[in-house]
């Protein structure tokens, strides 16, 4: 069948490329914030909450601004689709319109249908004040998903988890200020027990954004905590889903740069398994927009979950000949090295590597250089004075790939090089100054 442009058009409208990578963050067109990762047939899908920024009549200023849901997907972890929005504040008719409180969302998968939970504003507050938890349905994981015509009875709190054990029954988990559980109905719209308060946690300090799991025989109950001054990721086992839990201990620690909230989901994908987390990376003067990241997680032998150390660099290898982003580094020079924005008045246009002096060094892991021999690389870069740049692989005193010899001129210049060593597989890449003045690099392309 010939298709018509408009058919390819339409296509192109549903399936919106986002500007994502494997790097943190790794999605960088939009904010993005509580991911939930899930596994549906494959491949990896985050449901993540959308921060957008509060405008005059358009939500709170100085708070969360969120009216609606995007869903997004990957093959990979590295290549990432966004399908574009599948809930919004004004369509669910039980929700106060304009609330903008579309705060963090959950999927899961049952009998053929997908449950996406969503916390908001009922309009009708005889019923609940403040927030409480809605469903809607879809055949699949990108909707289109219908909306329950009223919210979850008898659920008052934020931040919905649902978990389905091994013999069937589901549980609902949510949050308000301490953590409760409920086990849910084979319909997965309703309440089927009491709603139980989760009270071994601590007993000091906000908890929300539950996520429960099952490993081993082991239930898993994570939740962010504010032990001290924001929150960390902790969690708690249990040998049943609705508890008594025991607290074990920190998954990840409070954000180094003051990110108040951090919520989370865990995911074991091709038998890795992964933390999904948010800080505020496309907005470090305000944590209310926040950006989605992914890191790798393991379990010592006892089961006891390894503190996470968060990344710029994230998971998975970049592809030698796609633009790569240094700024997203595994490692820096102890001077000389710095990250800043490419544009300050539009973050969204991501970051730029400034090498200031003579040796300072960028390093970044994990770059996939294929059987096929590159020949030459490229540079975008912008050097007042002019610079030298060395390509490196494997360390500082490794093979050296190329030279790039920068012209001086303040505007971005695209330079390329030959490279003079190839070697195939997946190396570390170390890309150094060679110049006393500051050399300013958007990113490396291998061809
Ligand atoms: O995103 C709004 C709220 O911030 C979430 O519901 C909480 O878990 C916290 O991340």
């Amino acid at each position: 069948m010939i298709k018509s442009k408009l058919w390819y058009q339409l296509v192109a409208l549903v399936f919106v490329s986002a500007a994502a990578s494997a790097q943190n963050p790794f999605i960088t067109d939009q904010f993005t914030a509580d991911p939930t990762a899930r596994v549906f047939n494959g491949r990896v899908y985050v449901y993540p909450s959308h921060d957008i920024r509060a405008t005059p009549g358009h939500g709170r200023a100085g708070w969360f601004v969120m009216e609606d849901y995007h869903v997004f997907s990957s093959a990979n972890l590295t290549d990432w689709t966004d399908h574009g929005v599948i809930v919004t504040q004004n369509k669910v008719p039980w929700v106060k319109p304009n609330s903008y409180s579309m705060w963090a969302p959950d999927c899961i998968y049952r009998n053929g249908k997908y449950y996406f939970y969503f916390p908001t504003t009922p309009k009708d507050t005889t019923v609940i004040k403040g927030f409480t938890i809605g469903v809607a349905v879809a055949d699949k994981p990108t909707g289109p998903f219908v909306p329950q015509p009223l919210p979850i009875k008898g659920v008052r709190g934020i931040d919905p988890n649902v978990f389905i054990d091994k013999d069937g029954q589901a549980y609902l988990y949510w949050s308000q200020g301490e953590i409760f559980g409920a086990k849910l109905k084979e319909n997965m719209l309703e309440l089927a027990s009491e709603v139980k308060t989760l009270g071994e946690l601590p007993t000091k300090g906000l908890k929300e954004g539950p996520y429960v799991f099952e490993r081993q025989g082991t239930y898993y109950l994570t939740y962010p905590h504010v032990a001290n001054k924001t929150e960390r990721l902790e969690y708690a086992t249990s040998t049943s889903p609705l508890g008594p839990f025991t607290v074990k201990g920190v998954i990840m620690d409070e954000s180094p740069t003051g990110c108040w909230t951090n919520h989370h989901s865990l995911l074991e994908f091709k038998n890795q398994w992964y933390l999904f987390y948010h800080h505020n990376d496309l907005s470090p003067n305000f944590d209310k927009n926040r950006s989605v990241r992914i890191d790798s997680l393991s379990f010592a032998p006892d089961g006891s979950i390894r503190k996470v150390q968060p990344t710029l660099r994230g998971v998975g290898l970049t592809d030698a000949k796609q633009k790569i982003q240094l700024d997203r580094y595994s490692r820096l020079s102890p001077s000389g090295a710095s990250i800043a924005f490419l544009d300050t008045a539009n973050k969204f246009q991501g970051w730029k590597t400034v090498l200031a002096t003579n040796q300072s060094w960028v390093q970044y892991n994990g770059v996939s250089f294929g059987k096929q021999a590159l020949k030459t690389v490229t540079m975008r870069v912008a050097a007042a004075a002019g610079a030298t740049v060395h390509i490196r692989i494997d360390g500082a005193t490794g093979p050296m790939l190329a030279q790039v010899i920068v012209p001086k001129g303040s505007q971005w210049q695209e330079i390329k090089a030959p490279l003079s060593a190839y070697k195939p597989g997946t190396h570390t890449l170390v890309v150094a100054s060679k110049t006393d003045t500051p050399v300013e690099i958007d990113w490396v392309r291998f061809e």
